[in-house]
């Protein structure tokens, strides 16, 4: 397992990156598996509570996430080739923050619940109804599958806002 770079959207070539649409992962082989340890020990040191592959420069349809709170035990999830159906209609606006987009909190409203579709760490087909803090993990995280940033929900001057936070947090690291 390895603690790979994240992209940041500072980076003109992190950006283009990260503006990718991933693509589908044909089987779930023991190499997708080491991508998805590197995903959850990246994470982990980030720290974060999902991740999605684009943003360590793998433009895949892979997603990993663990919304174990502090002091219980770890629940890492994986998530391969994720489809998102059955919207509610009921919406919930969370502040959202992106391993990608440093030091940078805003509001964003998405559906309530939704249900996921998707391949397990086996390779083993699930479907689940996600809701609250897992609701808006998962469509945050197939945004990036489609390369869309958190911030793209936001309007211009907000979205202007965070990139000049992330160029300041890059000036002082
Ligand atoms: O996609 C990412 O960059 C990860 C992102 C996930 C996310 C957070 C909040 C709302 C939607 C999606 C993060 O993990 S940002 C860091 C974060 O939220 C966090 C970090 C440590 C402890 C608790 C939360
Ligand atoms: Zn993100």
């Amino acid at each position: 397992m390895a603690i790979r770079r994240i992209l940041t959207i500072d980076n003109a070539a992190d950006l283009a990156t990260l503006k990718k649409i991933s693509t589908p992962v044909e089987a779930v082989t023991d190499e997708v598996r080491a991508l998805m340890d590197d995903m959850l020990e990246t994470m982990y040191d980030a720290p974060g509570i999902g991740l999605a592959a684009v943003q360590i420069g793998e433009p895949v349809r892979i997603i990993v996430m663990d919304l174990a709170r502090e002091g219980e035990e770890p629940a890492p999830r994986y998530f391969v080739n994720p489809e998102l159906f059955d919207p509610s209609e009921e919406l919930f606006v969370y502040e959202e923050g992106c391993l990608s987009v440093p030091e940078y909190f805003d509001a964003v409203e998405r559906p309530a619940r939704i249900k996921v579709r998707y391949l397990n760490y086996q390779g083993e087909p699930v479907v689940e109804e996600a809701e609250g803090l897992f609701a808006v993990c998962i469509q945050h995280e197939m945004d990036h599958l489609e390369g869309v940033l958190f911030i793209d929900h936001l309007s211009r001057l907000r979205r202007d806002r965070a990139m000049a936070k992330a160029k300041k947090v890059r000036r002082v690291a």
